[in-house]
């Protein structure tokens, strides 16, 4: 199914349980339904950033407390993904606080790229728009997955970001499609969009052909000093349909609770996975604010009878059994 947005509005409107129920089937049909994905991700390049994305620490333009920090070097991204792995995780997503990474750079990260998948992790980037050729040189390097977020509906997109469009984020998931590497895209929610805004930014990225591998889901994390500091923190039950949604629209993507777990309790997070959610952060910080602790999480997980899926594991798989569970 490659549902429109008038589907996706039906499903939206559906009685809670019903929707829970219709996601959880779906998500049995295509994953084993007690797994998670985990991903750590580390700031190589921090703060000082052209663009004016009204949610992001990062921006040159805003005040906010994040100190900048210029291109990590390899040894101390090696060792950054050294612990990682020892601590779990499967795949490791390197974000650069960039509009787009110059030549000189991407060079560089090429590089950190190729010695992070020689320890054995998946690699992920996410370092913003690329020019002509530039995924081709990350897919060289051996790049598994590449983030770029729509974010939000395109009606929405020129309330929050000025300094580059909706069209400009599609062109740059084109050539990391076309260079055969693996797209991560998704957004964030509690961005002041309304009912309708959802509906089209989960139809947006259901109509990228192929669907994007993985989805995250980001909660809007309140940062001082942005122009959406201030927005009002979206209904907890809402952001739980909008996971559900995702999860019917793309049956078989990895639908990532991102963004915005530290404030949520156990029992929402219990309810995104049960709505379909299947990947998670992993490892004490985002890019610039705080996740949950490691521990933490593992407790979650022993709680719920959740387990951390396994490398090379890539990708859905129906598993029978769950399903005739
Ligand atoms: N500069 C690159 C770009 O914009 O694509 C990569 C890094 S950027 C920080 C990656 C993503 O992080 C954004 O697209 C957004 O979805 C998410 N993000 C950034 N700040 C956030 C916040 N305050 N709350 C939730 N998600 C956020
Ligand atoms: C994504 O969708 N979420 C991550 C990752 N892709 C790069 C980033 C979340 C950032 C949250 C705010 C921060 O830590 O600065
Ligand atoms: Fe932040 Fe990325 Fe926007 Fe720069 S391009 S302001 S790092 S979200």
């Amino acid at each position: 199914m490659r549902p429109d947005t008038a589907e996706i509005a039906a499903l939206f409107e559906l009685p809670f349980n019903d929707l829970i129920y219709r996601a959880q089937s779906v998500h049995r049909r295509h994953f084993d339904p007690n797994a998670v994905q985990l991903s750590t991700l580390l700031s190589i390049k921090t703060g000082g950033c052209s663009e004016d994305c009204g949610y992001c620490s990062q921006s040159a333009r805003f005040h906010t407390d994040v100190q900048s920090q210029p291109l990590m070097l390899r040894e101390e991204v090696l060792a950054a993904a050294r612990s990682a792995l020892d601590r779990g995780a499967t795949r490791f997503c390197m974000g650069a606080a960039w509009r787009g990474p110059k030549e000189k750079d991407l060079a560089e990260v090429t590089e950190m790229i190729r010695a992070v998948k020689e320890l054995g992790l998946e690699t992920c980037a996410t370092l913003g728009l690329l020019r002509e050729g530039q995924a081709d040189q990350l897919a060289q390097a051996g790049l598994d997955y590449y983030n770029h977020n729509l974010d939000t509906s395109r009606a929405h997109y020129d309330n929050i970001v000025h300094t580059h469009s909706f069209d400009n984020r599609l062109e740059t998931l084109n050539k990391v499609r076309s260079a055969g590497i693996k797209v991560c895209c998704g957004g964030i929610l509690g961005m002041g969009e309304s009912r309708g805004d959802r509906i089209e930014f989960i139809a947006e990225l259901a109509a990228l052909d192929p669907p994007p591998e993985s989805v995250p889901i980001n909660l809007l994390v309140h940062i001082p000093g942005t122009p959406l500091s201030d927005k009002p923190r979206l209904d907890p039950i809402e952001f739980v349909r909008t996971v559900a949604v995702a999860r019917i629209a793309m049956p078989t993507s990895f639908v990532r609770l991102s963004a915005g777990r530290s404030s949520m309790p156990d029992h929402l997070q219990a309810l995104c996975f049960l709505a379909g959610a299947n990947s998670i952060f992993y490892g004490d910080k985002l890019l610039t604010t705080p996740n949950p602790e490691s521990n933490t999480d593992k407790k979650l997980f022993a709680k719920l009878g959740l387990h951390a899926l396994p490398a090379a594991s890539d990708g859905a798989t129906t598993d029978h059994r769950a399903e005739s569970a």
